[in-house]
């Protein structure tokens, strides 16, 4: 009876550990779905290697370690006690979720509700918190990403990080919760744009899915961190 009890409490515990909470997600599309905005080569490496890539790193760096049960927003948190590749790869694993999230083919509808009122009282109007954050994404040497946040005070904010740092992380001076993210390594773009990171910028915007963003406002705003 005893050696019985033992090995249930072994299979239900490696059961609940084998539940791993770190799962790399499909793309919510086909690889063309962007095009003619990003093309399909490009969204092919920059998903199925440069994301996953980061993916696997971090679970590499994680394995058998405390991060293995923490979130990643525990991790961003603390972010500056767990060393650079796991700054580096948990944040470059995040960081392209939400870029793939935001996105779908076409885009699709335009910010409403409390969401548009806030671009427009923050930014002016859509075309203003656009071109700002066209800038911001300009002005961003070499490697890196611009956001668009939700700051703890409920604020709208544009914010640029480099590498892949992101405003959940304690290393960053801005911090919130980010609603948009535009990737501005080459990789995002080079194979189509080559040198014209601004024509990719410009592009991005006709594939915004605002529902999504609209409602990633909405959960930041109610403390709903991812
Ligand atoms: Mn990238």
């Amino acid at each position: 009876m005893k050696t019985l009890f033992i090995t249930l409490l072994f299979i239900t515990s490696s059961l609940i550990s084998s539940a791993q909470i770190h799962v790399f997600k499909p793309l919510p599309y086909a690889y063309d779905a962007l095009e003619p905005y990003i093309d399909s080569k490009t969204v092919e490496i920059h998903y199925d290697k440069h994301h996953r890539a980061y993916y696997n790193n971090f679970m590499t760096a994680a394995k058998s370690t405390e991060l293995e049960n923490m979130s990643l927003k525990q991790i961003f948190e603390t972010v500056s006690k767990h060393g650079d590749i796991v700054r580096n790869n948990a944040g470059g694993w995040y960081n392209h979720d939400l870029y793939w999230e935001i996105m779908s083919p076409g885009g699709s509808n335009m910010p409403k509700g409390k969401l548009s009122e806030q671009i427009n009282s923050s930014f002016g109007s859509l075309e203003n918190m656009i071109s700002q954050m066209n800038d911001t994404a300009m002005k961003r040497f070499g490697s890196g990403w611009a956001w668009l946040i939700v700051t703890d005070e409920g604020k709208l904010m544009i914010t640029s990080t480099p590498n892949q740092d992101n405003p959940l992380m304690d290393v960053v001076t801005q911090r919130g919760t980010p609603i948009i993210g535009i990737d501005v390594w080459e990789h995002a773009y080079y194979l189509k744009y080559q040198n014209q990171r601004k024509s990719y910028v410009e592009s991005f915007w006709k594939l915004v899915n605002w529902d999504i963003v609209n409602t990633k406002y909405v959960d930041a705003l109610t403390g709903k961190k991812k």
